[in-house]
């Protein structure tokens, strides 16, 4: 049996269309994040009783904890598995816009605008050398919103902070429509964020730190 399964996209292949098309988001689900969850599938099982019981999340905000050669197992393919998962849930088809609320004014406070917070998510995701993902987080540290980039599937929880918004900017996530032009597939991205879903990550950031990361509780 397996432990993970691959999450059910919450709308069409096809939905976000022209962003993104609905042959890219099908190899992407279909092929791409089912690896991830089979290899996870994998490497969660060479883990003991002990460390399956804390769950994905608690075990990525933790694997010093993990034997070396499961370890990096896990945070290839469990970060993987959870980077897409939110991946998936903050787009939607005729998203886009701004957020509002709470959210809003804080990315004014940390970055002056939303022109300008979306100009510096842009460039330095679009600037990100080989595969990665940029990110809009929560850090409990500061307890300000930031801009971040992770390598490879690295996932923000692993440095003790709390993602709100991923882009995958791996080839394979924009390669055959927008071939060598990342930041076209950055731009047209922007007009399929789920901003509800991100205010409401934004909404219970902190009780996530404090149940994902034990030094801030
Ligand atoms: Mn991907």
């Amino acid at each position: 049996m397996s432990d993970f399964l691959l999450p059910k996209l919450p709308y069409a292949y096809d939905a976000l269309e022209p962003h993104i098309d609905a042959q890219t988001m099908e190899i992407h689900h279909s092929k791409h994040h089912q690896a991830y969850t089979n290899g996870l599938n994998d490497a969660w099982e060479d883990m003991s009783k002990e460390n399956q019981d804390q769950g994905l999340l608690m075990i990525l905000a933790d694997l010093d904890q993990l034997k070396p050669e499961v370890r990096d197992r896990i945070n290839f393919h469990g970060g993987g598995y959870n980077n897409h998962e939110l991946f998936w849930e903050s787009m939607k088809p005729n998203g886009g816009g701004e957020p509002s609320g709470a959210l809003k004014d804080e990315i004014v406070k940390e970055f002056g605008s939303f022109e300008k917070f979306k100009e510096t998510f842009s460039v330095n995701t679009a600037a990100i050398q080989g595969s990665g993902w940029g990110w809009l987080v929560y850090e409990p540290k500061s307890k300000k919103i930031k801009f971040k980039t992770t390598a490879n599937q690295d996932s923000p929880i692993t440095e003790e902070i709390v993602p709100l918004l991923g882009l995958d900017v791996w080839e394979h996530a924009y390669y055959l429509k927008y071939e060598n032009k990342r930041p076209d597939y950055i731009s047209a991205w922007w007009n399929v964020v789920n901003w509800e879903e991100v205010e409401s990550r934004f909404s219970r950031a902190a009780n996530t730190a404090k149940a994902l990361f034990t030094k801030y509780r």
